[in-house]
């Protein structure tokens, strides 16, 4: 596809429509904004003004896409069916949306075969201006003693009730000029909230909190939180219990 104006919305809008009704959000990035803040190590292998889409999962997604892939696919294992879940339909959206279009889609549990992750899911959401991905290295004067503090990003409207699932490349759909990059929202702008938010994802994660550090327009359903809350190994038995 050539370079135009039209590339970014032609590619949002019908991915959008197909995943936003699943309980997803789409953002546009290019390559470069998310290579220029990384090792060459960890760059995806394209041109800087190369279109790139980080997918995430909303609360909602849960009833509207996992639920009813599970009603009608069954479970199949070994996969974790959330993971299969996720992959189905932005498969399906791709190649319903983009038969004639090379997409490089890479999900959020993937390695490479140097057994780093295929993308650096918070680091695409940040630059996307998705959700601000707070980082140990945005706390002045850290309390934590050279301990290493593990970053979150924390969504303006979801707090950190959401998830980071896919990247999209769009290996020929180069943008310009006219894709501006959006600045995340700081929704934790105090030194005194940071670090109760990076101690909370990094010290206790498993009881929620660090997801309501900003006021949620939703949270998971008790359903979503008793399946999540519940070990992987013990999540096939937990769903067949609701038939
Ligand atoms: Co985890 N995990 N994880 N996880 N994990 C992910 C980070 C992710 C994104 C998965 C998802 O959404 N699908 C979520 C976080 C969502 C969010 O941020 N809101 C997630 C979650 C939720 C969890 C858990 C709560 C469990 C759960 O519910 N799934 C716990 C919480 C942490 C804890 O233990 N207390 C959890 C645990 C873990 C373990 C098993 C501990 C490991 C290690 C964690 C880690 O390294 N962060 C883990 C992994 C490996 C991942 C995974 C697969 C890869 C992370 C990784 O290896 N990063 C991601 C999914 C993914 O990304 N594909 C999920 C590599 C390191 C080196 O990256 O620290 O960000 P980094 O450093 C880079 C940036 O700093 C960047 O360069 C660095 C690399 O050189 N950089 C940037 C440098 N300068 C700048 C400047 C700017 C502006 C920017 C943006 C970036």
């Amino acid at each position: 596809m050539a370079a135009s104006p039209a590339s970014v919305e032609s590619v949002i809008r019908p991915l959008g429509s197909c995943l936003t009704k699943l309980g997803f959000e789409v953002y546009p990035l290019k390559v470069g904004w998310y290579n220029s803040v990384l090792p060459p190590s960890l760059h995806l292998p394209y041109p800087d003004d190369t279109l790139a889409v980080v997918v995430l999962s909303t609360p909602a997604m849960f009833e509207r896409a996992f639920l009813p892939f599970l009603e009608q696919r069954g479970i199949q294992k070994p996969c974790d069916p959330v993971d299969q879940c996720v992959r189905d339909c932005v498969s399906t959206a791709v190649s319903q949306c983009f038969s004639e279009l090379k997409v490089d889609v890479r999900y959020d549990y993937e390695l490479l075969p140097s057994r780093k992750p295929k993308f650096l899911a918070q680091t695409a959401a940040h630059v996307s201006g998705a959700a601000f991905y707070y980082q140990q290295s945005d706390v002045t004067d850290q309390p934590w003693a050279g301990k290493k503090m593990f970053g979150v990003c924390i969504h303006p409207s979801f707090g950190g009730w959401f998830a980071i699932r896919a990247l999209l490349v769009f290996e020929d759909v180069t943008v310009g000029s006219e894709l501006v990059q959006p600045a995340p929202p700081d929704c934790v702008p105090s030194r005194e909230d940071r670090i109760k938010l990076l101690e909370a994802f990094n010290f206790r994660w498993q009881d929620w909190s660090y997801r309501d550090v900003v006021p949620p327009a939703q949270t998971y359903s008790e359903r979503q939180k008793e399946y999540f809350s519940t070990a992987p190994a013990l999540r096939l038995a937990l769903l067949r219990t609701w038939g």
